[in-house]
């Protein structure tokens, strides 16, 4: 009798991605294009997305405009809306890695444990709950919101009832009719929130920090303008570069005039008492004390009139602890609940992966941070040769398309790529002079801006008080940074022998007897 088994997947790449969000497959797509396929992108969850494939609680959709929120090589006439919900930009991603055949170098299903580079052979070794990988280079793609973070309130533990945080939603749960407490007001507590308080019998909002809002400028795309989309490609072109534009307009008084702020200031407080007109003691809950545009600028329409709802409470105030079934907040304010969604954003500035990389000193990224990310132009990390982020240290945005960032960093990786294949170089580490350069250049910039002058705590600053997440310019200039892989800022090894030729990709199915 003869059937089929699955050989043992190569496990040896030139190239080792981690990560199958818009950041990994933004150079997967890359190589693949250039006709590289010695890669391999692997991938704990069983499809590509990244966060748009975890995040999939009500209200989940996009607050950058999908004309802009999408790959430059993979416009999409057919968006429904002007600011595409998570499905349809899950299916976007789906469909981009379908079309540009990437899918065959993914192992999905494999975590990435630990890195450790090998001085020896030059290469990255990857431990994986799959067995180990070898790879010459190893870029991290597994973006900055992908660890929720899940804070340890005492009594959490023994809370009687369903607990999940947004970005791990339980559908099985029956939230109808229920007492629901939400912790944090943040982008993903704004959209889930209006979902909730529909069905929900009771909704109390734990408000430690209220954020600005802006209306959302969201409205179904017509058939016409789909057509026109298709059928005249200049046109969606032209839309996607006076969305760029305008968005990046916005830089000027987030990072150069911060007083420029005032203008959005006036009208997302005309948003607020125009949504609430008729309660002002919950608009001055609502009221920020700090100014806009130093935590994210959120877009809603429908989050200040759900809670301007008879059954929604907000409570101002961060949480103590939870006794029994009742979430007790710090300053003493109680709500006893059936469940509760935790709101309460990522581990941004203290990723994950930063105790599981050792670099040529056996040390960690984490040890080497001491609590505060840097790398060089968001990628490299002297000490760690051959490992590349994309979307790293300070390539974050509160402005425009994160795709646009991905784009650029990919560009970069896939230079140095190039230019250790012509230049025979084993491995490629940045200078620590350059990097430290670098990051003086960031923070003097950063100064003025309002994530730091505006007068609040956010994630963007890390344990030590810098801002360790946002690119404080133009993002075209990080585009112009990005472009060419700059070796003279780089060490350099030259490879001992030619490197044998490899190929990545999926596991092959053999006949066994
Ligand atoms: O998380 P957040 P998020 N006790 O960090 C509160 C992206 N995103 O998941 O402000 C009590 O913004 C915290 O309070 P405070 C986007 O980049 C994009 O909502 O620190 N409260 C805050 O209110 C966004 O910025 C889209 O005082 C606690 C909230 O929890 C990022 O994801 C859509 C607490 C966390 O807000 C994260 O958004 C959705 C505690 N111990 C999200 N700890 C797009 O459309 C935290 N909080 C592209």
């Amino acid at each position: 009798m003869t059937a089929t088994v699955t050989a043992p997947a190569l496990r040896t790449a030139r190239v080792g991605i981690i990560g199958t969000g818009f950041a990994g497959l933004a150079l997967a797509i890359r190589l693949r294009n250039a006709g590289d396929d010695d890669f391999i992108v692997i991938d704990s969850g069983d499809d590509v997305g990244g966060t748009w494939r975890d995040n999939t609680y009500p209200g989940c959709a996009c607050d950058v405009p999908s004309n802009l929120y999408s790959y430059s090589f993979a416009p999409n006439p057919n968006w429904s809306t002007t600011f595409a919900h998570q499905d349809e930009i899950r299916q976007y991603i789906e469909r981009v890695a379908d079309e540009t055949d990437v899918r065959r170098n993914i192992h999905f299903r494999t975590f990435a444990q630990d890195a450790t580079w090998d001085a020896e052979t030059s290469t990255w070794k990857l431990q994986t709950d799959q067995g180990e990988y070898t790879f010459d280079v190893l870029v991290s793609a597994t973006g900055p919101l992908s660890s929720p973070s899940k804070p340890d309130f005492p009594g959490l533990k023994d809370f009687d009832g369903p607990v999940f945080h947004s970005a791990e939603w339980d559908h099985s749960v029956d939230l109808e009719g229920k007492r629901v407490a939400v912790i944090g007001t943040g982008a993903s507590a704004i959209q889930f929130v209006p979902e909730l308080q529909k069905v929900v019998g009771e909704l109390n909002l734990f408000q430690r920090t209220p954020p600005w809002l802006l209306p959302r400028p969201e409205f179904k795309t017509s058939k016409v303008r789909r057509a026109l989309f298709a059928r005249i490609p200049a046109l969606q072109t032209f839309a996607r570069r006076w969305l760029y534009w305008t968005h990046e307009m916005s830089v000027i008084g987030l990072v150069r005039q911060p007083l420029i702020m005032k203008v959005p200031n006036v009208l997302a407080k005309r948003h607020l008492t125009r949504q609430i007109p008729d309660n002002p003691e919950l608009v001055e809950k609502l009221t920020p004390n700090f100014r806009i545009g130093c935590k994210r600028i959120l877009l809603s329409s429908n989050y200040y009139p759900a809670l301007n709802k008879p059954n929604v409470n907000v409570l101002t105030t961060g949480v103590e602890r939870i006794e029994g079934n009742t979430v007790v907040g710090t300053d003493g304010q109680r709500a006893e609940v059936d469940a509760i969604v935790l709101g309460t954003g990522f581990h941004v500035t203290d990723l994950p992966i930063q105790d599981h990389v050792r670099g040529t000193d056996g040390r960690t990224l984490g040890d080497h941070w001491a609590g505060s990310m840097h790398a060089y132009r968001g990628a490299t990390v002297s000490g760690f040769p051959n490992f590349f982020f994309i979307l790293g240290p300070n390539t974050g945005l509160g402005h425009s398309s994160m795709i646009f960032m991905a784009e650029a960093s990919a560009q970069y990786v896939f230079d140095a790529l190039e230019q250790m294949e012509k230049g025979n170089l084993a491995s490629v580490d940045v200078r620590p002079e350059r990097m430290r350069r670098w990051n003086e250049g960031i923070q003097k910039r950063m100064k003025p801006t309002v994530w730091v002058t505006g007068g609040c705590a956010s994630w963007y600053l890390d344990e030590q008080g810098r801002n360790s997440t946002l690119w404080p310019d133009f993002t075209f200039k990080f585009r112009a940074l990005t472009s060419r892989f700059d070796i003279e800022s780089y060490s350099t090894l030259p490879r001992r022998a030619p490197k044998p030729a490899a190929t990545a990709g999926e596991p092959t199915a053999v006949p066994a007897s």
